[in-house]
């Protein structure tokens, strides 16, 4: 599968727990992209990419071997292909943890207690990487699903497998015990793209669209109505990144202040803005901040 009209060729997984939050990002990034149901690919209509739709484990090696020249994929997926590529992004969604889980009845107090056990997994090379980091021997079995039931068939001690809400090991009576990779969505490039000076160009302006969503999910715009009176008082308050807009209402005492706060603030000084005299709060979602 070669595709050459030029335009930067972007994989996303076909059908999965990527699939939504990455064209829901793209779709955030300005992007056109029409009804893909079923489709392997699709053009976007107002910028130069194709998007290929792929099985998520196939993305580290088809961009680096540049059918696609970038690729949106869970990093655990990225280091256990150990594709030769480049990170250029970490997208903040599809965020899980490797980790080790052990049966609720069983006692692992330190990570040198996994010497000789048998540990079922489908990241040999991840958790491989891990054990010889911290010096333990140990015998992994090579499982390519439903790793979670390996213990109580006997085929395993342990599992090494990606949780998210924990609920699969609750009801296979695991318990989490050592995490082992961190991972989330990341966007990855072919390593010979800045050699094709055009396509490098789109790769740059994806990044800036990509960078303003990021941004953005991190920010919220505050309104609120304050009196004159209380203006210094409330603005002491607001945790605004940058300067904020303070404008006149109609009724000559009060004011508007517009700013923009970080997401995660808002919930900790609504209270002290309602008792320091701020009326009419709202906070708004912010879809792409330039920066
Ligand atoms: O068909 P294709 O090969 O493309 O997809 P896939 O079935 O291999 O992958 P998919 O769609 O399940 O996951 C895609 C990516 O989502 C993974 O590579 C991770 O980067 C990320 N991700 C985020 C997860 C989870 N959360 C997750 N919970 N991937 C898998 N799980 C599984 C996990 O393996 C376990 O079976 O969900 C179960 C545990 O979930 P909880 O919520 O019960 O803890
Ligand atoms: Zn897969």
């Amino acid at each position: 599968m070669k595709l050459e009209n030029g335009n930067l060729k972007l994989a996303v997984q076909k059908k999965g727990r990527l699939t939504e939050k990455s064209l829901a990002m793209l779709k955030d990034c300005g992007f056109d992209i029409e009804n893909y149901n079923e489709r392997l690919l699709v053009t976007v209509k107002n910028f130069s990419l194709d998007i290929i739709f792929l099985r998520d484990d196939d993305i580290p090696e088809y961009v680096q071997d540049g059918v696609a020249d970038i690729g949106i994929v869970g990093n655990n997926v990225v280091q256990e292909k150990g594709a030769k590529i480049e990170i250029c992004r970490y997208l903040g969604f599809g965020k899980c943890n490797l980790l080790i889980a052990v049966p609720e009845s069983a006692e692992l107090n330190s990570v040198q207690e996994l010497k000789g056990k048998k540990i079922a997994t489908s990241y040999p090379v991840i958790l491989k990487k891990y054990l010889n980091e911290n010096n333990i021997e140990a015998n992994i079995i090579e499982i390519s699903g439903s790793v979670e039931i390996a213990p109580s068939l006997g085929v395993a001690d342990y599992i090494c497998d990606i949780v998210s809400t924990g609920n699969t090991l609750k009801s296979n009576k695991l318990k989490k015990s050592f995490p082992v990779f961190e991972s989330q969505a990341v966007l990855i490039s072919n390593n010979n793209l800045r050699n094709d000076e055009i396509k490098f160009d789109l790769l740059k302006s994806l990044l800036k669209r990509i960078d303003s969503v990021l941004s953005a999910e991190k920010s919220n715009y505050l309104m609120l109505n304050t009196s004159q009176s209380s203006l210094n008082e409330v603005l002491k308050i607001i945790p605004a990144l940058k300067s904020p807009t303070i404008m006149p209402l109609a009724d000559g005492e009060m004011v508007a202040i517009h700013a923009v706060i970080s997401s995660d603030k808002f919930w900790s000084i609504e209270d002290k803005l309602k008792i320091a005299g701020a009326s009419g709060l709202l906070l708004l979602p912010i879809n792409n901040m330039i920066v």
